[in-house]
């Protein structure tokens, strides 16, 4: 129990870092929803439009566009647990900007536990630059380093549940997204999930870490961010009776 509190006030205390949390992000815009100055629909829509296109956002209930998301889970549940209660237009909007519909190219984890899918071109391009030349762009094979030493500590070392595979092969699926947030993960219906990181955390904030330095750093501290978040819904789906 100790270890699993260590390391979850170390993702915590890094992620924390200069960045306002979305309560704060968001006050004023669920001030005028708890007055029913605006509707469930504007409310979500707004807090989706300020994830993936802060452009579309209404400046009077959400005046922050610069500040980073440090993590979008919280909203995209949110949504999840708010559709049936949205206009079928809201939905179709919202789930416009959760689908990744491009070509990808999927790369397996040298510890083969995460398929990460991603392109060099288009809408949601990650860094091409491939220094040892081995055709997998650099920035894709220290993510999936990351993401493969956080399932070390978490899930091999911690013994935490490992979170439920979108389609069952076997491999984590993660995806990239150009978005103001690090990352998120999408929970899916039936409990099982997958990560969406940043496609170049160009938005990242200083870190103290000074071996992979900020852009990295903040990299590396969201795999491990998010990979919490996906196997915590595998946790909480056992504890509540579901079979694994
Ligand atoms: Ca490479
Ligand atoms: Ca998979």
């Amino acid at each position: 129990m100790r270890t699993k509190i260590t390391i979850n006030f170390f993702i915590l205390f890094v992620l924390i870092f200069s960045v306002p949390s979305n309560a704060q992000l968001f006050n004023q815009l669920e001030q005028a929803y708890n007055i029913g100055q605006i509707t469930v629909d504007e409310m979500m829509l707004n807090k989706i439009y300020r994830l993936f296109d802060p452009s579309k956002v209404n400046t009077a209930y959400v005046p922050d566009l610069t500040s980073v998301i440090k993590c979008g889970t919280e909203i995209i549940t949110e949504y999840i647990n708010n559709k049936n209660n949205l206009s079928q237009n809201s939905v179709d909007i919202i789930e416009n900007y959760l689908v990744i519909d491009e070509e990808l190219i999927g790369y397996i984890s040298p510890g083969g536990h995460f398929k990460l899918s991603f392109t060099t071109s288009g809408e949601n391009p990650v860094p091409s630059d491939d220094f040892d030349n081995d055709g997998v762009p650099d920035y894709i094979e220290r993510i999936a380093n990351y993401l493969d030493q956080s399932w070390t500590v978490e899930i091999n070392n911690c013994g935490f549940q490992a979170p439920r595979d979108v389609d069952g092969d076997g491999y984590y699926n993660v995806y990239f997204k150009s978005m103001d947030a690090w990352g998120y993960i999408l929970d899916l219906s039936n409990g099982d999930t997958k990560i969406v990181l940043h496609n170049d955390f160009s938005n990242a904030t200083p870190t103290q870490d000074l071996e992979e330095g900020d852009q990295m750093g903040t990299a590396k501290v969201t795999c491990a961010h998010e990979l919490k978040h996906a196997r915590s819904v595998s946790e909480n789906r056992i504890e509540n009776g579901e079979k694994k």
